[in-house]
């Protein structure tokens, strides 16, 4: 036994205990009482502590090109940000190029990841363009490689058509693969940027007002019913309105195979965002929404409408946000001009575990939303995201009584600024072991750049709403 974990409270998203733990080569070996160390045994007292499996992001924007320029993490910065909030797994998506094949874009990918990445890695494949057989067929040779997830847009210039939406439903069904989708109404979006525009209504409020909460609702609507058209589950990420709550919550009932994503961010802010000073920090889409979304969102995660929680992680700078206000090419800008996106991968699992802490959801919830539905959804629950023997020992020491204000000099990424500057965390990760491998300790990194492998997933089939 390499590590043995001792005296701490166990939590999964069924139950809660106390126990010690031991870790062999990277993977749990035991669960039990009175586990007693071999020689050299590295022993660690969690007496008082809650042990966690550690978080799996299934949403990450890593280096990528967005809104004329990249994404300010990195697979390094961006994974040891993650270390550092108790995440061990994150999913980045690879946007699949106009005329490339899936395979040849994940391993364009997954060259710039993992010479970096501090933690453990997958892909989902950010679909783009299936207008050729060979290229919806390159879904099945993705597949074989472990990449099994697969996300559509409905909305910007380079997501697809319903036709090929449906197509690419079609053929996951066929070959096991879940169809994530960023559900917004483009064609209505365009109508309204345009006409806002005109206006001279140019700030970041018609952001939010342009991509409103009819606009996200509508396309959660035809979204669930294109999947239930092809006769196959979905998976809705980053899920913000009180619509399509209320239109998952629908199918689920019905029976359909129909999962949900939310983000912390659409937790923890409304609309009301927009009309600060630097209201163009907060600009990510879908917009937060008003307070009647966020009230539905959180019902749902109590009642079990919502599956997982992700951060969709994809940080600018304040420069880059500043686009906004005057282009990079010295133009006057408005809001079509912000970079879409915010950092939120250091802030996911405290931010979950704090509303946890104040009872607002059990610690069991948060496990299940945070670690074991996301393993379960995209095909890793061999592998990860439970504190079970025979899985990788990514585990999260976490202290309820330690509070924390977020700073964003205190967090690990690579951008200067956060939307949580000033959110008060209560209890916080101490230490996130990966693979049995200490990698954060007490608001430090220990870890190392390129120790995170390339996680392949399981094939996927959803017969019911049930994990
Ligand atoms: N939304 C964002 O806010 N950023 C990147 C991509 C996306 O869909
Ligand atoms: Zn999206
Ligand atoms: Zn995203």
């Amino acid at each position: 036994m390499d590590l043995l974990i001792k005296n701490g409270t166990l939590v999964t998203a069924k139950s809660t205990f106390k126990a010690d733990l031991a870790v062999k080569n990277g993977k749990i070996t035991a669960i039990g009482t009175n586990l007693k160390p071999e020689k050299g045994t590295e022993v660690v007292d969690a007496r008082g502590k809650l042990v966690l499996p550690g978080a799996i992001d299934g949403h990450t924007h890593l280096a990528m090109p967005f809104g004329g320029t990249i994404s300010s993490d990195d697979y390094f910065t961006g994974t040891r940000s993650a270390a550092c909030g108790g995440t061990t797994t994150v999913f980045d998506f690879v946007l699949q190029g106009q005329g490339e094949l899936m395979q040849d874009a994940f391993k364009r990918r997954d060259k710039l990841a993992a010479p970096d990445a501090a933690v453990d890695y997958a892909f989902h494949i950010g679909v783009c363009d299936v207008t050729e057989d060979r290229l919806l067929d390159s879904m099945e040779d993705v597949v074989k490689e472990g990449v099994t997830s697969f996300k559509v847009f409905m909305v910007y210039d380079f997501g697809v058509d319903d036709g090929s939406f449906y197509k690419v439903l079609q053929k996951a069904a066929k070959i096991g693969g879940l169809v994530g989708v960023h559900a917004e109404n483009r064609d209505v979006n365009n109508v309204l940027v345009a006409q806002y525009l005109k206006e001279g209504k140019t700030d970041a409020w018609w952001h939010y007002m342009a991509k409103n909460e009819k606009i996200e609702g509508e396309a959660d609507v035809r979204a669930i019913n294109l999947a239930r058209m092809a006769g196959t589950s979905l998976y809705i990420v980053h899920l913000a309105c009180k619509q399509g709550v209320d239109a998952v919550t629908k199918a689920r009932d019905e029976g359909y195979p129909i999962f949900a994503e939310t983000c912390p961010q659409y937790l923890n802010f409304t609309n009301e965002v927009y009309k600060r000073e630097r209201a163009r920090d907060y600009v990510c889409s879908p917009p937060m929404k008003g307070k009647e979304s966020q009230d539905a969102i959180w019902e749902a995660i109590k009642r079990g409408d919502i599956a997982t929680i992700a951060t969709d992680h994809c940080p600018f700078t304040r420069a880059e946000k500043d686009w906004g206000i005057k282009t990079k090419d010295g133009k006057k800008g408005n809001f079509t001009t912000i970079p879409n996106g915010c950092a939120g991968i250091e802030n996911m699992y405290p931010y979950i575990l704090s509303e946890a802490n104040k009872g607002r959801i059990s610690f069991n919830r948060a496990v299940e939303l945070c670690a074991t539905n996301p393993s379960k959804l995209f095909g890793l629950d061999d592998q990860k995201g439970a504190l079970e023997v025979g899985l990788d020992a990514d585990i999260v020491l976490y202290d309820r009584k330690k509070n924390v204000t977020i700073r964003n000099k205190d967090l690990h990424g690579a951008t200067d600024h956060t939307i949580w500057e000033g959110a008060k965390i209560k209890g916080y990760p101490v230490a996130t072991y990966s693979r049995g491998k200490l990698v954060y300790k007490d608001g430090q990194f220990v870890g190392e750049k390129g120790y995170g492998k390339l996680v392949r997933c399981k094939t996927l089939k959803f017969k019911n709403p049930q994990l």
